[in-house]
């Protein structure tokens, strides 16, 4: 079959080129050059740029009916200014576009070369200049100016009373936290991170704790995988260098987890360390009340992912170390949305927005908009991600995990990478 299509593309071109050649043959007997276009050419050519604008333009108005609203409308407070800011830039783009490619194909029909006649030459006119510098420009600074207010609007500072919602991306999903009973986010950090118990590294002294044991679990394993080779020498150096690297890089590790000082949250004075302990941490879906201001709060693990919520008209880069934010209010509940779709399985969604690796197309998380009494039931039925009190089960070895008996101990480096690294 391939081999068929690749015989046909053969054949077609050596007709082509054939069919060239009958041509260039028969001008060669009539004498005419290769430059030498009839008016009756030119005309037939004109008149084809006509029918050719109508096809084009009948195009794009089917495109704008067929893909033009995509998405139902939005279900938020700014949505709304969003949709008007668009449909505004739209119309101008619209407007500006049938008059110029209307004008272009015009002109090609109705100026297409004739011997008898001669192109009228001017070479400046003020008016035709202020003309098209005006024109643009004001239409211009009106779009950058309105554009510019919408978005301050969005971007403000949110109310005193608005609900706090943390949204943290990582390769590849996402993982929400509400600040819990005390309104209070915990500090976080990425020392303390642990995909299982403490995904967004929050800190608490429960975290603390149980980071520094698990350290010292991996720690002891690998000191006696080390006195293990002494005993017997069977590795290569490079391997026992690499082990006693990973151990000092433990080290500084926990060093660093025990260094993790307690703070004050600025606004409410409280001790991050307790603000933490009843953050709500949840991957399955995003609860939010309808007709409250929601701020959120946008941070990202490993690499730069967008946060974007099409039916909310809503969109914002995530950035690993730079928090990012907006606020908005959700007026149309999910099961209000349902109801003017017609359709019993539509969900609000939340989902990436930029290209950041092998499992981006599929993370996105449910988006559930409800009254706030619904809401609160949600929140309050949610479990916190701090580390469960009770004594971790520990090795043996009597190492020192009381955040207060190692603090202040001074790391020294292996020998072999102090000299390495100096
Ligand atoms: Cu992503």
């Amino acid at each position: 079959m391939k081999l068929l299509i690749l015989l046909v593309v053969v054949l077609a071109i050596i007709a082509i080129a054939q069919l060239t050649k009958v041509y260039e043959l028969t001008r060669s007997l009539r004498k005419t050059r290769e430059e030498d276009i009839s008016t009756a050419d030119n005309k037939l050519q004109a008149n084809l740029m006509l029918v050719w604008m109508f096809v084009f333009f009948a195009s794009v108005i089917y495109l704008y009916d067929r893909y033009g609203n995509y998405l139902p409308e939005a279900a938020s407070m700014h949505g709304a200014e969003v949709d008007y800011l668009m449909k505004i830039n739209i119309w101008m783009i619209t407007i500006v576009f049938f008059v110029v490619n209307a004008l272009l194909f015009f002109f090609s029909w109705k100026y297409y070369y004739r011997k008898d006649r001669k192109a009228r030459f001017f070479a400046h006119d003020n008016r035709l200049e202020m003309i098209w510098t005006l024109i643009p420009g004001v239409t211009m600074a009106f779009i950058i100016v309105y554009g510019l207010i919408t978005w301050n609007n969005i971007t403000g500072p949110a109310s005193a009373d608005a609900i706090q919602v943390e949204v943290y991306s990582k390769q590849f999903g996402w993982i929400v936290r509400y600040p819990g009973e005390n309104k209070t986010f915990g500090s976080s950090t990425y020392n303390l991170i642990d995909p299982a118990s403490n995904p967004l590294g929050i800190v608490t002294k429960e975290n603390i704790k149980a980071k520094v044991d698990s350290i010292d679990v991996d720690i002891e394993k690998l000191k006696k995988a080390i006195e293990e080779n002494q005993k017997l020498p069977i590795w290569p150096d490079s391997y026992v260098e690499s082990q006693n690297e990973k151990l000092y890089r433990l080290e500084r590790l926990k060093q660093r987890v025990l260094d993790i000082n307690e703070t004050q949250n600025p606004v409410t004075g409280m001790s991050e360390w307790e603000a933490g302990a009843d953050d709500k941490v949840i991957n399955t879906e995003l609860h939010i009340p309808v007709g409250k201001e929601v701020e959120f709060i946008f941070r990202s693990q490993d690499v730069i992912h967008s946060a974007y919520m099409p039916h909310f008209r809503a969109q914002m880069n995530t950035v690993p170390g730079i928090p990012t934010r907006f606020k908005m209010t959700p007026t149309i509940t999910t099961a209000e949305m349902r109801e003017k779709l017609g359709d019993d399985t539509f969900d609000y969604i939340l989902l990436c927005n930029k290209v950041c690796g092998v499992s981006h197309y599929n993370m996105q998380i449910k988006v559930i908009v409800e009254d706030e009494k619904d809401y609160l039931a949600w929140v309050e039925k949610q479990k916190s991600f701090v580390a469960p009190k009770e004594e971790p089960k520990k090795e043996e070895t009597s190492s020192t995990t009381d955040s207060t008996a190692t603090a202040g101990v001074q790391l020294k480096k292996p020998a072999a990478i102090a000299q390495k690294n100096d």
